[in-house]
């Protein structure tokens, strides 16, 4: 078992200081870029949510965790699978993983020319870069991960599985099978829990007795680490390590990052925590820590791009979401009669 992964009463070192994969100046802009686009285009489904755009009636706003799919996702292998949440319904994690902005625009306006060919409710699919979904049952998606992960074992073709987790999936008994079944079978998986201190609306203080939930893999002898989601190099070496760990065969990992969410836990509710309203503060805290401000800072200071550069990226990302509307508004809406062919096909 690789040591270096392994945590000691959730305080050992982080695995991004002692790994050796860390990314280029070149992978730090593309990891910048990703999270600016993903941003823009959260930023513009919140604003479609509120104009009543979507066709769905949610939109769970993924905004400050983008270091976490963008450091993840970015550089996978397009034959590598990835399990997502609802949280920003993949948003992160799709685009980052090679998604056309288009199809998932479309998709959440309802059009045919959506990546679940608009009767996705708020699904994003795409098999050829190995999503397929998620059915919207909390931690619904481990045993489907650890399901595929089996499969790239026999495929035995160096595939790896990524399964992304909220705080509160840790809470639920199949993600607990899934870990079991990773760690007997010594599964091609990482598993990635986005720990932004909230489950609906209990903070997760008051849902677990110990203040890290990668304890909880810890005790299923799992390499387990705890890294500053917000630093999206560090989501980046951590991940590829733990990547490189299941592609040679050294089976699971499993990666905990403190992060946050900004907005409240679905649009159109307000942002409760317990019985009253989440303390803005907190928020304000994290804000201080943006992803994207951290990361620019890093780009500047190691002089990699220049004030220009970033406005640049900044401009480009927000035409990508504007030529995705425009797509989407003007695509047709699905044959009603693909329900009852599509629906279950892949
Ligand atoms: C099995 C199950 N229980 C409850 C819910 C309702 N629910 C939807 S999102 C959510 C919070 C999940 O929290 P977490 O896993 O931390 O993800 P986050 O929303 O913070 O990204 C809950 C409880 C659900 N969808 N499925
Ligand atoms: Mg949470």
């Amino acid at each position: 078992m690789d040591t270096r992964l392994k945590q000691r009463n959730g305080l050992d070192v982080a695995v991004s200081k002692s790994a050796t994969i860390r990314p280029t100046g070149p992978q730090l802009v593309r990891l910048y870029t990703n999270m600016v686009r993903v941003r823009r285009l959260d930023e513009f489904l919140v604003d479609a949510y509120y104009s009543g755009r979507l066709a769905g009636p949610f939109f769970h706003s993924q905004q400050g965790q983008e270091a976490i799919g963008a450091g993840a996702c970015t550089f996978l292998r397009p034959d590598d699978y990835v399990w997502y949440t609802h949280r920003g319904h993949g948003v992160c994690e799709a685009i980052c993983k090679g998604l056309p902005m288009r199809a998932f625009v479309a998709e959440h306006f309802g059009k045919a020319t959506g990546s679940c060919n608009g009767i996705g409710f708020i699904n994003t699919c795409a098999p050829e870069l190995g999503m397929f979904g998620m059915g919207g049952t909390v931690g619904g998606e481990s045993t489907l991960a650890a399901g595929t992960a089996l499969a790239a074992q026999f495929r035995g073709k160096g595939q790896a599985v990524l399964c992304f987790l909220g705080d509160g999936a840790m809470g639920e008994g199949s993600v607990h099978t899934a870990l079991l079944m990773s760690a007997n079978w010594n599964l091609p998986v990482v598993w990635l829990c986005s720990n932004n201190g909230m489950s609906m609306w209990v903070p997760v203080e008051a849902a677990y007795p110990k203040e890290n939930v990668a304890d909880l893999a810890f005790g299923y002898d799992i390499p387990s680490t705890i890294e500053d989601g917000q630093d999206v190099a560090a989501v980046y070496s951590a991940v590829h390590t733990a990547v490189e760990r299941a592609r040679s065969g050294q089976g699971p990992s499993f990666i905990e990052f403190k992060t946050c969410r900004y907005r409240p836990q679905v649009e159109g509710v307000a942002d409760y925590c317990l019985d009253g309203l989440r303390d803005p503060v907190e928020v304000k805290r994290w804000k201080q820590r943006d992803p994207i401000d951290l990361c620019a800072r890093r780009l500047l200071e190691e002089k990699i791009l220049t004030r220009e550069d970033l406005d640049r990226i900044d401009e480009e990302a927000l035409a990508e979401v504007q030529d995705a509307e425009r797509f989407a508004a003007e695509s047709p809406l699905p044959d009603p009669s693909l329900l009852d062919t599509a629906l279950y096909a892949s």
